[in-house]
């Protein structure tokens, strides 16, 4: 197996769509640590992600993916998170101490585990299929995972979720606030999600990595 912290060696491709909020993840971490990728853009509402040539990249049919010129891939934004963490530690998007770290992971995981999944555009397809309202669903969930979120954030949240760094709670947060007010959730009880919201929307990277940048 090729060495991938070798950094600077491949060349990385993203497997990416603009309104995907795992995709979003994955370029604001890019940015933020100033990594040069290419795009290569998976229309989900095409399905290309569940076809030819997407879905012998990753099969479950969902993105982002990481492509290096090795010809090695990554899957699964939490996957590629913790390996850029790894292999380029500037601007790091973990605390130092392992406390900190394992907390850091945890209110990520409250996103990327928990809400995350249960509004994909599956899921809500699925839910569709058997009479039911997807988007609601997923509504439904998104404020089951960000109020307990925002509990969550009252203890530890400074400028972010963790203090006044930016972490990779920020990363899975801020993406998944962006779907909850493009469904026009009700957020305003979230007060500490909303300011740590408009805290890292003027933050460069993470404008770089927008859905409205990347269409
Ligand atoms: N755990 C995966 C989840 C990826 C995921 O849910 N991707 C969504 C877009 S955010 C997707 O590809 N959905 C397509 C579908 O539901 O068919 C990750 O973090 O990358």
């Amino acid at each position: 197996m090729p060495d991938h912290s070798a950094k600077g060696i491949y060349m990385i491709t993203l497997y990416h769509y603009w309104r995907s909020s795992c995709s979003y993840r994955v370029r604001w971490a890019l940015h933020h640590k100033k990594i040069p990728f290419t795009s290569v853009k998976v229309d989900l509402l095409k399905g290309e992600s569940r076809k030819e040539p997407f879905i012998s990249i990753n099969p479950l049919g969902m993105i982002p993916a990481l492509k290096f010129s090795n010809g090695n891939i990554l899957c699964d934004s939490w996957a590629i998170l913790e390996y850029l963490e790894e292999c380029y530690p500037q601007n790091p998007l973990l605390p130092r101490s392992s406390i900190d770290r394992a907390t850091v992971r945890r209110l990520a995981q409250m996103i990327h585990s928990f809400t995350q999944p249960l509004g994909n555009l599956r899921v809500q397809s699925y839910v569709n299929s058997q009479g039911m309202d997807g988007l609601a669903f997923a509504k439904h969930w998104m404020i089951e995972g960000l109020g307990a979120l925002e509990k969550s954030l009252q203890k530890t949240a400074g400028t972010y979720c963790y203090g006044a760094q930016l972490s990779l709670a920020d990363i899975c947060l801020i993406p998944q606030m962006y779907n909850a007010v493009r469904f026009q959730v009700d957020t305003r009880s979230f007060s500490t999600i909303e300011r740590i919201y408009q805290n890292c929307l003027i933050l460069p990277a993470c404008v770089a990595a927008s859905p409205e940048k990347n269409q």
